[in-house]
């Protein structure tokens, strides 16, 4: 037979076994067969060894092209079992789109963060700029520079947890006051806001907690006076409670305001009745203002004659108790979520 009529012989078989083949691994087998150095193309191949030159360029070309056509044709067939094998897993894999999904439950932010963001809004929208200051604190700024020296018996209203002698957990955002005046150098106006966690020696009871949140509130700048405190406050309150709520300021002590007070709003619970939540006084403290005293405006680099300031420290627990009726302060912390789940 000549050689043309093998390699015709063996191009027919190739198509019929590729034609069976329904595998992967049946198809290297094949290719083995056909192309690899036992096969029948592979002999012919060496046969040539003994042909004339003019026979060898013949039979050359014969053979390399029925190794193109070789390849061709199992490649093609790869091809084909690979869209055939994608096809199968499409099929095995459809999704049923009437399938109800898996039920997620969208979660929230906390309450306290709820009204924290609130409060920022707020004054954000009046121009005030929003800082930050560490809970470990120096005695220096949580203290002495806010005209509380060593041994001043008003350090008393803030019992401590002192990390080291000159170290503590801060016992409320004040110190923020003092590091945004010395930042701005004595210079400039200032008008921030700085919330965030306090600390302090109190027995936990309905009201009280060992760790809270406060804001801070702080304006310095010429012309600055106490109606504009008062308005400030009018304003938080209603924000927060409507104008139905009613507040109140009473005369207040503390060594970094002077003329100082302390602001309650009407009891959630009784409505200015008097019951326990509000300790029989209709009223629940919410914070703690006044003017800036002029020992705390000159520490921090400013001069008194020409600046003056108002300052304000809201206690956030306290404000969210009022606003949803909460009777005790220790919910906001035990993560139950049955709790949490209601302010939404
Ligand atoms: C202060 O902390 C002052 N730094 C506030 C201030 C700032 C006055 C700027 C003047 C100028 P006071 O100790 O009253 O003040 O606390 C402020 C508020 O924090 C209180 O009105 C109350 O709402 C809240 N608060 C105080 N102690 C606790 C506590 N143990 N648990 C929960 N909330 C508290």
């Amino acid at each position: 037979m000549s050689t043309q009529a093998q390699i015709n012989a063996l191009e027919k078989a190739l198509e019929k076994e590729l034609n069976m083949c329904q595998k992967f691994a049946e198809l290297n087998d094949i290719k083995a067969q056909y192309l690899g150095k036992k096969s029948q193309l592979t002999d012919l191949m060496k046969a040539m060894k003994d042909s004339t030159p003019e026979e060898k360029r013949e039979l050359g070309q014969y053979i390399n092209q029925a190794k193109s056509t070789f390849n061709a044709m199992i490649e093609a067939k790869k091809t084909a079992l690979e869209a055939a094998s994608v096809r199968a897993k499409l099929n095995q894999e459809t999704l049923d789109l009437s399938l109800p999904g898996p039920d997620y439950t969208l979660g929230q932010s906390h309450v306290l963060t709820q009204i924290i963001e609130s409060i920022e809004d707020l004054f954000v929208g009046m121009g005030y700029v929003i800082k930050e200051g560490p809970e470990l604190e120096s005695d220096a700024y949580n203290f002495e520079k806010l005209n509380l020296p060593k041994d001043h018996p008003a350090r008393d209203m803030q019992d401590s947890f002192y990390i080291s002698k000159h170290t503590l957990l801060r016992t409320h955002t004040s110190p923020v006051q003092v590091r945004t005046m010395l930042e701005y150098g004595g210079k400039k106006p200032v008008k921030i806001i700085c919330p965030g966690k306090v600390y302090r020696r109190d027995d936990d009871d309905a009201t009280h907690s060992h760790q809270f949140m406060q804001i801070e509130g702080l304006v310095v700048d010429k012309n600055t006076t106490m109606s504009d405190l008062k308005g400030t406050l009018r304003i938080v309150a209603e924000h927060l409670f409507g104008a139905q709520r009613e507040i109140r300021l009473r005369p207040s002590y503390f060594p970094f305001t002077e003329p100082s007070v302390e602001v309650d709003v009407t009891c959630a619970q009784c409505h200015g009745a008097g019951c326990p939540m509000c300790k029989h006084t209709g009223y629940i403290e919410i914070l703690g203002a006044g003017m800036v005293h002029d020992a705390v405006l000159e520490a921090s680099g400013y001069d008194p004659k020409i600046y003056q300031g108002f300052a304000f420290g809201i206690g956030v627990e306290r404000l969210a108790m009022l606003k949803y009726g909460i009777e005790d302060i220790r919910n906001f912390y035990i993560n139950d979520l049955r709790f949490l789940k209601q302010f939404k």
